[in-house]
């Protein structure tokens, strides 16, 4: 048996195995892949993932949550580290220039109950500033200088609806085009600022003037330019780039 030759006819048996399994193992993959890609999406029209990549992405979000508390700080910079050329990405909800003569937040803390903010009236509580270093997605990352209040000492300031049933921050470009859903918990995070300078000086055009969001807990993507709109919700807000299948969290 151990020294039984190799037949020609044993070659080719073993051959054609080989190609069978190779087949079977391709025929495997092509099938999972036609199945999941012919799930429905995760929001029903054209726009968003299948199903259960979006479930993927849930699991994922459950575990990152669990690390986010007050006591997980975003690591911080003296101030000499932070760029002088501060980097620009993204400009959706940015087009034209933003006259802050007209420019207002509308602050929405119930339905009917919308409190119309000037800048003056953001920044006379009282100023907080951080140098963290900043991560896109795309994978750039870089240590920059924001100031602003304390989104906690705004919602403080303001009565804002931070307890349950609402579970999420919405933030939108004046004219809705950006959006993002914060989850409370990461807003009410200390280091989470509603922003209006950058590098000591009110926020360039390009940089969300008058007023963005920044939020060292989480991806670029979350840091809103130019607030338009926020307001509270029991459900997940709308989400720019969760709806083109990102993972909501977005958490670091
Ligand atoms: N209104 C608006 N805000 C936005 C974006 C955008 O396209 N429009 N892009 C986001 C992304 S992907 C990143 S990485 C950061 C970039 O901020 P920066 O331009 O200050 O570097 O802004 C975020 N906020
Ligand atoms: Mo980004």
């Amino acid at each position: 048996m151990i020294n039984e030759p190799i037949t020609e006819q044993k070659i080719r048996r073993r051959t054609l195995i080989s190609f069978a399994v190779f087949g079977i193992m391709i025929a495997i993959g092509i099938g999972a892949w036609y199945w999941l890609y012919h799930q429905p999406l995760d929001n029903g029209n054209d726009t968003g993932i299948q199903k259960p990549l979006r479930n993927v992405l849930n699991a994922n979000e459950k575990i990152f949550e669990k690390t986010i508390s007050n006591n997980h700080l975003a690591k911080t910079y003296p101030v000499e580290k932070a760029a002088k050329n501060v980097r620009v990405n993204g400009n959706v909800g940015m087009q034209g220039t933003l006259d802050t003569t007209n420019w207002r937040l509308h602050l929405v803390r119930a339905p009917g109950d919308t409190l119309i903010l000037t800048l003056a009236d953001i920044q006379k509580l009282p100023k907080t500033e951080i140098v963290f270093d900043f991560k896109c997605v795309e994978g750039w990352d870089q240590v920059t200088h924001w100031g602003g209040v304390r989104f906690s000492d705004f919602a403080a300031y303001y009565q804002l609806p931070v307890d349950s049933p609402n579970q999420y921050a919405a933030f939108v470009t004046p004219d809705e085009k950006y959006y993002v859903g914060i989850d409370l918990p990461s807003a009410m995070h200390p280091q989470t600022l509603i922003c209006y300078e950058m590098n000591g000086k009110p926020l360039p055009q390009n940089q969300g003037y008058p007023l963005r969001l920044i939020i060292p807990t989480k991806y670029g993507i979350k840091s809103l330019k130019r607030i338009g709109t926020l307001y509270f919700s029991a459900q997940r807000p709308p989400d720019y780039w969760a709806e083109r299948g990102y993972d909501y969290f977005a958490g670091l």
